[in-house]
């Protein structure tokens, strides 16, 4: 009746005015929170733009290098939540990376000379393009400390392959697909000797060198294949950040460099430090290379010497072949980053204020026509600078990076100055500063989205900060990093969110539309991740076996809600233990995790993946294994003994203590009991199949599939029962009640995710809340309501379902009861209740505004009384 009644006042009154009461409502709310809170209006509109609801998605996601952590991070645009940290360099223990056999391998292909390198110095990630497009499908990323690429498939973010540089001793301009990743560019930093060797530092300049490798890369499978790869030898000029050309450029590489001077240092012995002789010229060399020349000549052995097992094809050869030249920059440069369609190549000098914008069609021009200013002391054609460039101009203190925007056609860029601590908004065509925003602080690069391939989206642009100082809570001398958001949507930039990154010092991220990335949620049964095969040790239900090879004991088991078969594993002081261990779940989420005590072994179990854990059972005891992923309400029970026998030991038996048995009559009473809850446990799930039946869950996909999932579980009931009933026949209740346990393990099963299931239906198919009821619904938990009623239960106080229907002028009787309920404690049926509860309810000192707001939701529930 009630609900009838305040339909029909909506619809007498109109909507309009409904929803100026509605907001009037949650004006009072926010003014209340912003000055609590101590915000401003400015604060508000922030908040909204990056503000993501429970349950919802982001527009982007970033692809953060990690550091030092040897890690990538991934976050969301514009909410700034983190959502996973990809294990790359470094062992894992989460992802079990490192501590089963199959990433262990990833790792292995990371050693340097045959040492294993358990951490990496990640820089630069760059994501797969077709076309210059991001496509979705490959991200890699660069170790500078040891100079090694690993590929990162999309399809479940896990590292696939590392792949070590024989021939640089360090890098950092890498990594840069080519516009088809069919290559991936990747430029030494410290010049060193290729080879192996000792060579003094006084013969630098003849045996030390940079370089760029050119690394093939297969898109369709997503792996390097070194042996199809080639080096461009280069001269120890320290070469620096890199890209590759596209469109116009399409074919060519760009690479900086900050040491012509080829300074060799010497503080120890009275000279000047690195700092001072890599800065006395007034300029370096960006390289300009025809990497597609090049390739095609390194299929010629005759154009290539092999170092380490890396072709390299000389300078003289690149030379004479006119594909390497030389063209001056401003000193000490940093970024090179060429415009979406390739004509623009825009580099920033640390030590220059300047930005110096070039344009191909002047260099290819140049080269043409071999109109040259002269050679280096290796013979490379040196191009004038002033006849390359487009122009320069002046943005500030430090610039290092930049990131082309969505009008990039009319040349909108935007570079970071680090001095400055500024983002700055520029135009590389008319070359005019148009805005500039300050940082916190000292930032390195930029990410503007999708902003470095051939379709920027514009939107916003994610100040990599190096410094955070003073933005957060203290944590220690050691402070997380500082990523800002800002809005670039409007003419100004709008600094929107400050978000503290804990985990080593990211220098570039790259972004990339949500919608074109589709990962897994599940493998194929059997999945070996890191292969994309079927793993060998691949066992279904049923199939699991123990099998001994010598001193060899392999393990075939499987994991599934909530045990792990076999769940006793006996073997002898000195065997070697293979754990081959498959996760039979389909349900999205169900990860198992796997850890044998005290043996330094984990495994991550995600649905359908086989991994495999090894160890030498060195020492002789008793081991619990366990699933280490909170799985469900089972998860503690998910577990199993390895017994570890020395062989060589007689074990005296301590079974001499008898303990007492139950009789006959009792084990069929405790048979009889488990039975009676198993039916009543039945009756609770049949009520909420009924209630998921009635309401359609099959209209909703999220819920189907819970629903599915809970059936899956309650469908193994029917075989645990005949064994208990078997066992009855027999006589043997104590085997009986164990099955009928088994049956209560299942139902608690499907009840978990059938209620689970329940709930997501009950959000779905009830009636929209007005703004007034969800204030309502808040200041009925924040008021401590919830501490005795709750909504569709009695619990220490009556269900408040119905509460408006049982009173005469009921809106008003419960408003005047919350707000002073003494005066209501001698009215019948309030002091029956008190009688009946032994409790009175207390004055919560409500206001008004709550009050009238309660009343809204409990209309609303009432409207949705069914599905409480
Ligand atoms: Cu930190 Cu790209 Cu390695 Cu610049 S690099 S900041
Ligand atoms: Cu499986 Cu916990």
């Amino acid at each position: 009746m009630a609900t009838h009644l305040s339909k029909l006042t909506s619809l007498i009154l109109g909507t309009s005015l409904m929803a100026t009461v509605a907001s009037a409502a949650i004006g009072g709310e926010l003014q209340k929170v912003m000055k609590a809170r101590g915000l401003t209006e400015n604060d508000i509109i922030h908040a909204a733009k990056t503000y993501t609801p429970s349950g919802g998605r982001d527009e982007f996601i970033v692809f953060s290098s990690g550091g030092q952590s040897g890690q990538i991070i991934v976050y969301g645009v514009p909410s700034m939540k983190i959502l996973k940290y990809i294990a790359v360099f470094t062992p894992e223990p989460w992802q079990g990376y490192g501590y089963d056999e199959d990433s262990k391998k990833i790792l292995a292909q990371g050693k340097i000379r045959g040492k294993s390198i358990t951490w990496g110095d990640t820089h630069h990630p760059a994501l797969s393009e077709t076309k210059g497009v991001y496509d979705g499908k490959w991200l890699i990323i660069n170790d500078k400390a040891n100079p090694r690429l690993a590929v990162i498939d999309l399809n479940d973010f896990e590292t696939k392959q590392i792949v070590v540089n024989p021939v640089f001793k360090s890098e950092h301009g890498g990594s840069f697909f080519t516009p088809n990743s069919k290559h991936i560019l990747e430029a030494c930093q410290y010049a060193a000797p290729y080879d192996n060797n000792y060579h003094p530092i006084e013969e630098y300049k003849e045996t030390y060198r940079g370089g760029v490798t050119v690394w093939s890369f297969d898109p369709k499978i997503g792996r390097i294949k070194p042996k199809d790869s080639f080096t461009i030898e280069m001269p120890p000029y320290m070469q620096d950040l890199s890209d590759a050309g596209k469109g116009a450029s399409f074919g060519w590489g760009f690479t900086n460099s900050f040491n012509t001077e080829m300074y060799t240092g010497g503080i120890e012995v009275g000279m000047p430090p690195f700092e001072a002789g890599m800065s006395r010229n007034d300029t370096d060399f960006l390289h300009v290379y025809n990497w597609k020349k090049l390739y095609q000549l390194s299929k010629n052995k005759k154009n290539v010497k092999v170092v380490n097992g890396m072709k390299v094809i000389p300078m003289s050869v690149a030379v004479a072949n006119n594909a390497l030249f030389l063209i001056p920059e401003p000193k000490s440069p940093h970024g090179v980053d060429v415009s979406p369609d390739g004509e623009y190549i825009t580099i920033c000098g640390k030590l220059d204020t300047h930005a110096s914008v070039f344009k191909w069609s002047k260099i290819k021009k140049l080269i043409d026509n071999h109109e040259y200013a002269g050679k280096d002391p290796y013979g490379i054609p040196i191009l004038d600078m002033k006849k390359s460039l487009h122009g320069q101009v002046e943005l500030g203190l430090g610039p290092l990076h930049n990131q082309y925007g969505k009008d990039w056609k009319n040349g909108e860029i935007y570079t970071s100055l680090y001095v400055d601590s500024q983002i700055v908004k520029w135009n590389y065509k008319t070359l005019k500063v148009l805005d500039k925003v300050n940082v916190h602080y000292n930032v390195g690069h930029l990410c503007s989205m999708e902003g470095k391939s051939a379709d920027p989206q514009g939107e916003y642009v994610i100040s990599l900060n190096k410094l955070a100082i003073d933005r957060f809570n203290p944590v220690g001398p050691l402070h997380p990093q500082n990523h800002q958001l800002i809005d670039i949507r409007g003419k100004k930039m709008d600094l929107l969110y400050d978000m503290p990154i804990p985990l080593g010092e990211p220098h570039q991220a790259v972004a990339i539309r949500a919608s074109k990335l589709h990962p897994e949620v599940r493998y194929k049964m059997g999945t070996n991740p890191k292969t994309g095969k079927m793993h060998v040790g691949k066992t279904l239900a049923g199939q699991e076996k123990i099998v001994r090879k010598g001193n060899k004991v392999y393990i075939y088991g499987t994991l599934v809600r909530s045990h792990i078969n076999p769940e006793r594993v006996t073997v002898n002081k000195g065997d070697t233990v293979i754990f081959y261990l498959t996760n039979l779940e389909r349900a999205e989420d169900e990860t198992h995790g796997f850890t044998v005590d005290n043996y330094n072994v984990h495994g991550s179990l995600e649905p359908g993946e086989t991994v495999e854990l090894k160890f030498k059972a060195d020492r002789e005891g008793v081991f619990p294994y366990y699933c280490t992923e909170f799985c469900s309400a089972l998860h503690l029970e998910m577990m199993g003994y390895l017994m570890v026998k020395d062989p060589n030991k007689k074990y005296v038996s301590a079974q001499k203590l008898k303990m007492k048995k139950m009789s006959k009559a009792e084990l069929k009473a405790e048979y009889e009991k488990t039975v009676a809850v198993n039916n009543a446990t039945d009756a609770v799930i049949q009520s909420v199949v009924k209630f998921l039946k009635e309401n359609h869950y099959e209209k909703y996909p999220t819920v189907k599939a819970l629903v599915e999932d809970a059936l899956d579980q309650y469908g193994k009931i029917a075989e645990q029962k005949k064994k208990a009933d078997e066992a009855v026949k027999k006589g043997d209740y104590e085997k009986a009640i164990l099955f009928e346990n088994m049956i209560w393990q299942y139902m608690v099963k499907t009840a978990d995710v059938g209620i689970r299931a329940k709930d997501l239906l009950v959000k779905k198919v009830a009636t929209k809340q007005s703004p007034a009821a969800a204030a309502g619904e808040r200041a009925f938990g924040e008021g401590g309501c919830g501490g005795c009623h709750v909504i569709g239960k009695v619990s220490s106080g009556p269900d408040l379902t119905g509460v408006l229907l049982r009173h005469e002028n009921a809106e008003k009787w419960v408003k005047d009861f919350i707000m002073n309920p003494a005066s209501k404690y001698n009215d019948p049926y309030v002091k029956s209740m008190i009688d009946y509860f032994n409790l009175k309810m207390p004055n919560q000192h409500m206001s008004e505004e709550e009050v009238k707001n309660i009343i809204e939701y409990l209309k609303w529930v009432d409207e949705n009384a069914n599905l409480f």
